[in-house]
């Protein structure tokens, strides 16, 4: 018997993944995701959706790894099934290279990737102006296709999808018994969060089929994707720059960086532009929280913030997240169920 209402607000990424992680987990509940925006206008489908973690530096590290796994091994199952090509999903090897050596030669996912080693003198001798590196194969989301398959598949499983901008939590005091606040950078407006703030990234989506492998300057701010029809090449990191329009200036310095990187890509010729902001923050703020308004009670999931790693973590977290509403459900008052049983 459903007993248990669940409003997920956010279509991006980390609503519509945590949407199907309860909707399959807890079936328990209707769950609905109310969304100001879906696919293809969401933070999600500017990214290139590689699986590369960034660190969080209040995140636990032994919990981002933790998350890193539950996402590679999702996404491992998919690319590795007749799934793959309408979600999305495929293994993608390639280089990290560093102009200087980092302090670490081991990053903490390295055994998370497949085939994770360092790179020989041979194959750095395609990087000229880097001297140290590491090859691996990891996985990617094309999102275009990836988002719409969450989507579906989180109809499949009897979720409802409502277009519509959410100004406070209690206007859904009453009608939902649960609200799971995924709106990355909408949590600031939201929620009035000071510690969640935009990075903006620029990038291009360029017409290089050639290219099979990825290549990333481990600095994170130059880096080449192979995807689907195009690649795409970035990137830029804008601290607190909420615009969401693309500087035609910015275009033509990603293009000096990543032929610098890669010189076939010369004169590559450019399909688009595009630009989002990641909803950064020193942790992804992933926790239960019971408010309270005029007498009202409302009960909250938190789970935003997910930077620059959204793709790397989502699953990870969309677990945690389910967790989190499960624990919930005993506590909701009887009154609440009783009432439908
Ligand atoms: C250029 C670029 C490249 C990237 N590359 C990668 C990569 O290779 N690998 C990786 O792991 N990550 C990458 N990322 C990061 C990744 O894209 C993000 O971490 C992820 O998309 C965040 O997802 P989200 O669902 O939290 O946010 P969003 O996609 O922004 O979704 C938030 C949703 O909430 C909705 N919303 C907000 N406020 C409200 C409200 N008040 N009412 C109703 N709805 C609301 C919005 O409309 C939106 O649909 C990249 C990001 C950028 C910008
Ligand atoms: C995306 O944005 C465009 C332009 O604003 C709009 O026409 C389109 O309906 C939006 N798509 C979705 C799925 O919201
Ligand atoms: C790739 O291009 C083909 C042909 O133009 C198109 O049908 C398909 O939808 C595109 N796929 C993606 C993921 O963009
Ligand atoms: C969308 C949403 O649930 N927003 C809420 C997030 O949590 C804060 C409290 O921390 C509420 O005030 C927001 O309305």
């Amino acid at each position: 018997m459903k007993t248990v209402r669940v409003a997920v607000i956010g279509g991006g990424l980390v609503g519509l993944s945590t949407a199907v992680c309860i909707s399959e987990a807890l079936p328990q509940c209707t769950v609905t995701v109310i969304s100001e925006k879906f696919s293809p206008n969401t933070t999600g489908d500017v990214a290139a959706g590689c699986l590369i973690p960034h660190a969080f530096e209040e995140t636990p590290i032994q919990e981002q790894k933790y998350w890193f796994r539950q996402t590679f091994d999702f996404l491992f199952n998919i690319a590795n099934s007749a799934e793959a090509a309408e979600a999305g999903v495929g293994f993608l090897s390639g280089w990290q290279v560093y102009k200087a050596q980092p302090e670490e030669h081991f990053p903490f996912w390295w055994d998370v990737v497949l085939g994770f080693r360092l790179m020989t003198e041979n194959e750095m001798a395609k990087f000229p102006h880097h001297r140290f590196g590491q090859t691996f194969t990891t996985l990617k989301c094309q999102s275009g296709l990836y988002l719409p398959w969450m989507e579906k598949r989180f109809k499949n499983n009897g979720g409802d999808v409502i277009t519509k901008k959410i100004d406070s939590i209690w206007q859904l005091n009453g009608k939902y018994d649960i609200v799971v606040n995924c709106t990355g950078i909408g949590s600031r407006e939201l929620i009035g969060d000071p510690l969640v703030y935009p990075v903006k990234g620029q990038v291009l989506k360029v017409h290089a089929p050639w290219l099979k492998h990825f290549i990333r300057d481990g600095d994170g701010n130059t880096y080449i994707y192979p995807g689907i029809n195009d690649t795409t090449l970035g990137g830029t990191r804008h601290k607190n720059d909420w615009s969401l329009l693309p500087d035609p200036n910015v275009n033509k310095e990603i293009l000096d960086q990543c032929s610098k990187l890669e010189p076939s890509l010369q004169g590559v010729s450019v399909i688009q532009d595009m630009a989002g902001l990641r909803p950064m923050r020193p942790a992804v703020r992933l926790e239960k929280e019971v408010c309270y308004m005029d007498g009202r009670k409302l009960h909250v999931v938190h789970n935003y913030g997910h930077g620059a790693g959204g793709f790397s973590m989502h699953i990870g977290t969309a677990k945690k997240a389910t967790r989190l509403v499960e624990e919930l459900i005993p506590l909701m008052g009887s009154c609440n169920t009783k009432s439908k049983l």
